[in-house]
């Protein structure tokens, strides 16, 4: 049986503050009809794709934020996605801040086969940036206040393969392709959200491109998997956002790309059986791989920042903010 599907990487456009939910499902329900009339079996749209990125402003009560958050999937605004998705049969992949009724909060995204039935939720696992609020940044990346980690990669069967989720951050980590590699994952799905500027080293920034396509490229040729990575993307309230959302096939090289800073649907044919081109033969993990030699150190941490090296980019942070305007 073919094993070929037609996959969509949906890049966004930025979601500003004013923008409406219901406007921007129209712009998802508007990108999930391109992909069907491109024959696309799966559409994946980016992180938190129903907001702008939240996270870069403070706020002293959380629940201040609480409009931001989803209560329910399918919820009164998101309906229409599913509505659509069934009727076209075309499944989604989608990002959103979820709120649960005990209070939890996640950042999250799901997994929609083509009857419009959720079959997978990832809760994001790498939280990046700052838990408090960090004045001398031009812009905050607060999501480790608002947000809790989410505590494990998993596959789902769906669309006739091995399907796994990551959000964002977690696309620069070995660990996530590799542990969605070892389940035998074949298409792993990340949305994300990435500013051009990084405050804590802007030496980084003009590498933002460069390090975007090392990873997801990495990670599918390391393990043997297809990996679609999609930005929302362009100025969002005054935050640039890297776009370039592509899809990796097994081979590491890139079959589908975005061309643009807006919404916009790249598409390739996404072969699942090339993957066992990869994990039959060179990354063979059950032939090959050596878990007793890596030993139990894979499971640490890892060592902490000497406190020297944190000075010294304590101090780089410093030297690089924005003087603060007198009297602000
Ligand atoms: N959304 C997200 O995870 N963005 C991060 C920014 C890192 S810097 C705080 C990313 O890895 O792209």
């Amino acid at each position: 049986m073919s094993r070929v599907l037609t996959v969509g990487a949906a890049q966004m456009g930025p979601i500003q503050l004013a923008d409406a939910r219901p406007e921007v499902v129209e712009r998802l329900v508007a990108l999930l009809r391109s992909g069907a009339a491109a024959g696309c079996d799966l559409v994946v749209f980016p992180e938190l794709a129903l907001t702008t990125f939240f996270p870069r402003w403070w706020v002293d009560d959380l629940a201040d934020a609480d409009h931001f958050y989803e209560t329910e999937m399918p919820g009164p605004d998101t309906r229409p996605l599913f509505d659509e998705a069934r009727r076209l049969g075309v499944g989604f992949h989608l990002g959103y801040a979820e709120l649960t009724s005990a209070g939890h909060r996640y950042n999250t995204a799901i997994l929609v086969e083509r009857d419009g039935s959720i079959v997978g939720r990832y809760r994001k696992v790498h939280l990046p940036g700052h838990s408090e609020h960090e004045p001398w940044r031009a812009f905050q990346h607060l999501e480790r206040y608002y947000f809790e980690a989410g505590d494990g990669f998993a596959v789902h069967g769906a669309f006739g393969g091995v399907v796994g989720m990551a959000i964002c951050n977690d696309r620069r980590w070995p660990e996530t392709y590799r542990v969605l590699g070892l389940q035998g994952c074949e298409l792993a799905l990340i949305g994300y959200n990435t500013p051009i500027h990084y405050a804590p080293d802007p030496a980084q920034d003009r590498l933002q491109g460069f390090h975007n396509h090392l990873v997801l490229q990495s990670g599918a040729y390391q393990n043997g998997m297809w990996v679609v990575g999609v930005a929302k993307a362009g100025e969002e309230e005054g935050c640039a956002l890297l776009g370039e959302s592509a899809i990796v096939a097994p081979s590491g090289e890139i079959a589908a790309l975005c061309t643009t800073d807006g919404d916009e649907l790249a598409v390739a044919e996404v072969d699942l059986d090339l993957c066992a081109g990869y994990t039959g033969t060179l990354f063979d993990f059950h032939r090959y791989r050596r878990p007793e030699v890596y030993g139990r150190i894979t499971a640490q941490r890892g060592p902490e920042v000497p406190a020297g090296v944190r000075a010294a980019l304590d101090d780089n942070v410093e030297s690089t903010a924005e003087p603060e305007e007198e009297g602000s």
